[in-house]
């Protein structure tokens, strides 16, 4: 899968995506049909008519299990769990992207450079009614360099829709873009980027994923594809650009100039802020696209719906794949809920080998660099408890967990969007390590009540009998 186009043809040769071909508004009426379609699981859908625009927009892309399992060229009936596993196994063996000259880049068939550039020309939506403006960038993904290693860096940040060159940046503090734009402002320079909207979707999960610093997303991709990304120059940039992308936005962020931006309806169901911020922003000069492009947004907002699985994958796996690398025996699995975002909580299954064990899974989890942004809960759980069984993981936090064994973090790095955090004191989360094991240590265990076997069998024979 190379382009948003091989997406729609997978997706609707296995029947994951309906064309929606009635008029629908980009004003809050094409969000919300999203939205509630997710709500329910609903198909991805390629709105082909939105009025008074000729290009479609697609959503809901990532809603379901199903499709991120055909997004990773997996079978169809995979849990996030399985995904999890392939992609830390995959993931492994870094893919540097390969460039492909502009006459095989199809993002490059139409360019539009500086006067002639109007980002009005896409139906952009708007999602709610209190958001600030109409959000360009939704599933989409920015492109910086660090100007003293060269690493390449892919990032999901939003950009709303300032002006028709000028799109919003919301670079929270310590993310890549944020640390690269912060070495260009120490050398008096704006930081070249590009932001692609529309393009394999494994592209964007990565642009959203915790990929440690110094990794590029696009050697992740080229791992979890076995085959490097096709790349093509900027027009007036020097950054790598997906060859296949419907439409690039080429530009630069001076870390000094701001507009106002915002607010947005974001994946926790609340608003970020009060109102509107003085942000960066992206002052655009160059638009390259596709014939016939198609803009792609994913709905944000309450959980659970299209961002919350798209985190729900690529956090899990990343949290999965850098437990993994700390080479902890007796990891058995872990399980990212979607109705936490796949971020603000975790659960991990393993085989306890000696005492401490437990202890040594939850604040290794909080020290991941997945888990050091925002992780607030960790729950681990013995290996006959399946993660992602939520009941059976209730079981053991009632009869295992004992609160006098659990641990409070005082202080970690927090996401400034946690609204369990007052507005203006979001920078430091606390978090809570639980252990809902029977401890390792203990050399009388609770004896768990078995069945007879032998009447086990009995009563199932006398099942029908005994009118059941
Ligand atoms: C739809 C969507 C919108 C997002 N918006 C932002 C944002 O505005 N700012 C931000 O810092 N992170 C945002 N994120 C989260 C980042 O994509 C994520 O933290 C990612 O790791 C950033 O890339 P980086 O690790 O290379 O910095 C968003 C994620 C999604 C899925
Ligand atoms: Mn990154």
């Amino acid at each position: 899968m190379k382009s948003m186009r091989d997406f729609i043809a997978k997706a609707e040769s296995e029947q994951l995506l309906k064309r929606i071909t009635a008029e629908v508004d980009w004003n809050l009426e094409l969000s919300h049909i999203a939205k509630l379609n997710e709500e329910q699981s609903g198909p991805a859908l390629l709105f082909e008519n939105v009025k008074g625009y000729e290009t479609p927009v697609i959503t809901s892309v990532c809603t379901t299990v199903q499709r991120l399992a055909l997004i990773m060229g997996q079978p169809l009936d995979s849990t996030l769990v399985d995904l999890y596993k392939e992609w830390a196994k995959l993931g492994e063996n870094l893919l540097p992207p390969k460039e492909v000259d502009k006459s095989q880049a199809p993002c490059k068939e139409n360019i539009v450079m500086g006067d002639d550039i109007d980002l009005f020309q896409f139906p952009v939506p708007k999602f709610y009614p209190l958001d600030g403006g109409r959000f360009y960038g939704t599933a989409h993904f920015i492109i910086s360099k660090d100007p003293e290693t060269g690493w390449v860096n892919l990032g999901t940040y939003r950009s709303q829709l300032l002006g028709k060159d000028k799109i919003g940046t919301q670079f929270i503090k310590g993310k890549h873009a944020d640390i690269m734009l912060k070495k260009y402002q120490a050398m008096g320079k704006p930081m070249p980027v590009a932001s692609v909207v529309g393009c394999d979707p494994l592209l964007f999960i990565l642009g959203a994923a915790r990929i440690s610093a110094f990794v590029s997303e696009y050697d992740v991709c080229g791992a979890l594809r076995g085959a490097p990304v096709e790349v093509v120059k900027g027009e007036t940039v020097d950054l790598p650009i997906p060859a296949h992308a419907e439409i690039v936005v080429e530009g630069e962020v001076d870390a000094e100039k701001f507009m106002d931006e915002g607010p947005f309806g974001e994946y926790t169901g609340y608003y970020s802020g009060v109102g509107t911020d003085p942000r960066n922003f992206i002052d655009v000069k160059c638009v390259t696209f596709r014939n016939n492009p198609i803009f792609w947004g994913t709905t944000v907002g309450r959980a659970v719906t299209d961002t919350h699985m798209t985190m729900a994958l690529s956090y899990g796996a990343a949290l999965w794949q850098q437990l993994l690398a700390m080479k902890i025996p007796g990891l058995k699995a872990v399980y990212c809920p979607p109705e936490g975002s796949g971020r603000f909580m975790a659960i991990i299954s393993i085989k306890q080998m000696y005492p401490g064990h437990a202890d040594q899974v939850l604040t290794a989890a909080i020290s991941t660099e997945m888990g050091a942004y925002g992780l607030k809960t960790v729950i681990v759980v013995d290996e006959d408890i399946d993660p992602w069984d939520i009941p059976r993981v209730m079981y053991a936090v009632s009869f295992r967990f004992q609160p006098n064994r659990c641990q409070i973090i005082k202080r970690g790095r927090s996401t400034p969007l946690d609204p369990s955090l007052p507005i203006n004191a979001r920078d430091i989360t606390g978090r809570l390590l639980m252990d809902a094991t029977i401890p390792y240590d203990w050399k009388e265990k609770p004896i768990p009540i078995e069945l007879d076997p032998e009447m086990v069998k009995r009563v199932q024979s006398r099942w029908s009998e005994l009118g059941l």
